[in-house]
């Protein structure tokens, strides 16, 4: 198996959503043993430690209807900075959240490195609100979006390029909570989306594999990212969460999809986002993070 350079960035956020805590989702996936259970798998890891993140009033921008939308990108901006300059020197970035705002940061530092980007969101939203169809103001809410060019400048322009994948490059899995503005962006932009009726229709093992061969074979993309928010699986066994939706993928198959994924040597990067302590029973939802990371990076029962 091949063994990897892995770096862990942290990125302590909890402003692209209102509930505190997803700001601790870092801490929590280290004390649950993030870097024992890679470096058990014959792995190197490095921790970066974390983005700094500033200060925020909470407050939804009037002109914008953007909440903290200052201290996210420029946040972002220094995450970008940061992934771009670990995949430089070839190790494997793994991004943990912090809410899924991030993404917009990951995707910039990722980007640049491939010419024909593709994307796994792994979640139960489609993150594909902008400012003008957003219910919340979240930026949370918009990162997919975001990082294929659509949306409010200031978050489709971070490190001063965009898109940062093609919409055709991505796949969604396990959506169950979708808004109208969103609906109508993935019918407009084709955007691939196995929902939680086609994984209980077909089934995990065909999702991912039609998900490896419609990036690999049909798009040719160079390199895969898979942002997983953890409230793509069900809240029975990820309860902390900031925004839980029942219904959702299961923890069997959410490992049988990181163990394929793993055997596709598909994934270039990842980022696991969305974990609050605050919210949880115990860690378990850190837990599962981690789990999900070994069986990702190669982690095998015999
Ligand atoms: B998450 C909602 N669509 O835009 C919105 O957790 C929820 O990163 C977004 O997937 C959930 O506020 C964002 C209602
Ligand atoms: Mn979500
Ligand atoms: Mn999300
Ligand atoms: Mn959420």
């Amino acid at each position: 198996m091949n063994k990897l350079n892995v770096s862990i960035i942290g990125v302590p956020m909890d402003h692209g959503q209102n509930r505190r805590g997803v700001d601790m989702g870092p801490s929590a996936i280290r004390y649950a043993g993030v870097v024992e259970r890679i470096e058990n798998l014959g792995h190197t890891v490095k921790d970066e430690g974390d983005i700094q993140v500033g200060h925020a009033d909470g407050q939804v921008d009037t002109d914008t209807n953007l909440r903290n939308m200052e201290v996210i990108t420029e946040a972002m901006e220094a995450l970008g900075e940061k992934v771009q300059a670990v995949t430089k020197t070839g190790n494997f970035p793994l991004v943990l959240g912090g809410d899924h705002s991030i993404a917009i940061g990951t995707l910039a530092g990722i980007s640049p490195n491939h010419e024909n980007l593709g994307v796994i969101w792994y979640d139960a939203h489609a993150d594909m609100n902008t400012s003008e169809t957003s219910p919340s103001g979240n930026i949370h809410g918009m990162p997919l979006a975001a990082s294929f060019g659509h949306g409010h400048e200031k978050l489709t322009q971070i490190r001063g390029f965009s898109p940062k994948v093609k919409p055709e490059n991505i796949v969604i899995i396990g959506a169950r909570s979708v808004d109208p503005g969103e609906r109508e962006l993935i019918r407009e932009r084709g955007i691939k989306v196995y929902s939680m009726h086609e994984i209980d229709k077909m089934g995990m093992d065909f999702v991912i594999e039609d998900s490896i061969r419609y990036l690999k074979e049909e798009r040719k993309t160079d390199g895969v990212h898979l942002s997983l928010d953890l409230d793509g699986i069900d809240p029975l066994y990820t309860p902390g969460v900031g925004t839980p939706v029942p219904g959702g993928i299961s923890y069997r198959e959410s490992h049988l999809a990181m163990e394929m994924l793993h055997d596709a040597g598909i994934i270039t990067s990842a980022e696991f986002v969305e974990v609050n302590p605050i919210l949880d029973e115990k860690n378990r939802t850190a837990d599962v993070a981690v789990a999900l990371i070994g069986s990702l990076l190669g982690e095998k029962l015999l």
